[in-house]
């Protein structure tokens, strides 16, 4: 079936949004009960991002809410952390609650902070869990051999990869491995990260990920899948030889930042069939369908 854009992208655009922002884009997604519901990062008019909440009954037609769900001055202690913004949600639910993994903006660079929900409403701030610099951060959906797993993108001296670490209570995190680095003369030549939580597979974990590649003055974002082991989930076991999702519409290649396809958030239904929330040009938010067969069949 490959993968199919939604005819009427884009589904939300700061049309859809009734208070001041310069654009809304790059949504976590997350299914609870028969409500989908997006995390979605609104770019006020000041440039800073805070995240507002979307809810819709058949995960085409959103409504947004009236204001924010959460804001950088709701952070405490890590205010300092995300005095610049707050970035590109990521949703897991581990048994009933609902873990954010988004990048905290400041002076001092991109870092992780991880918040629990149980109700989209209140969010408490579970803090800082890397150092900077750090972002694309994605918590597995349950324990593997007793440790809850988080993968993430250093940056270290240049270098922009894939690795995992572990926890025994999603706040201390250690035993830092390498996963996937971008590979040169392609299109993620130039970074790669992760872009959706994994989700488990009788093939093993799979998840989508970013590329990106220097082209002339701009960087093209696209998107591809990779399938990690299911014990062993710093193992790669399969990965899309090409992208999956490219920019090439008009929504996609014209906005505030051209040339982008971005997801930080899916859907899967409980029929295989899979819900992609993508950003066109950092400035609206789209879908694309597909299925776990499909995607599966693609990385092997
Ligand atoms: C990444 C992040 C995303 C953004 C993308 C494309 O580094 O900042 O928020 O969508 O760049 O501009």
């Amino acid at each position: 079936m490959g993968i199919i854009k939604f005819e009427k992208n884009p589904i939300i655009t700061k049309d859809n949004v009734s208070f001041k922002v310069n654009s809304i884009f790059n949504a976590g997604a997350i299914k609870v009960g028969s409500e989908y519901l997006l995390v979605c990062r609104t770019e006020m008019p000041n440039g800073r991002s805070s995240f507002v909440l979307a809810r819709s009954n058949d995960g085409i037609n959103f409504n947004v809410e009236d204001k924010p769900c959460l804001s950088p001055e709701d952070h405490g202690d890590y205010c300092k952390y995300v005095e610049w913004g707050i970035e590109d949600p990521r949703i897991t639910k581990i048994s009933d609650k609902y873990y954010l993994t988004y990048t905290g903006f400041s002076k001092y660079k991109p870092l992780v902070i991880l918040a629990e929900t149980t109700d989209f409403k209140k969010f408490k701030i579970l803090g800082t869990v890397t150092e900077p610099s750090n972002k694309d951060a994605v918590i597995f959906p349950e324990m593997i051999n007793n440790y809850y797993w988080k993968i993430d993108r250093p940056s270290a001296e240049g270098n922009s990869d894939i690795w995992i670490n572990r926890s025994k209570d999603l706040i201390h995190w250690g035993g830092y491995q390498f996963v996937a680095e971008k590979e040169a003369g392609t299109w993620e030549a130039n970074k790669i990260g992760a872009s959706t939580p994994p989700i488990k597979t009788k093939d093993g974990w799979l998840l989508l990920y970013h590329g990106v590649r220097g082209f002339g003055i701009s960087y093209l974002y696209k998107i591809g899948a990779m399938l990690l082991d299911l014990n062993e989930p710093w193992k790669v076991i399969g990965k899309t030889k090409e992208p999956i999702l490219i920019p090439d519409l008009d929504y996609e290649r014209i906005g505030d930042v051209g040339n982008v396809v971005f997801t930080n958030g899916w859907i899967i239904e409980e029929n295989g069939e899979v819900k992609i929330y993508y950003s066109g040009a950092d400035t609206n938010i789209c879908l694309a369908t597909t299925t776990i067969d499909y995607l599966l069949s693609i990385c092997i």
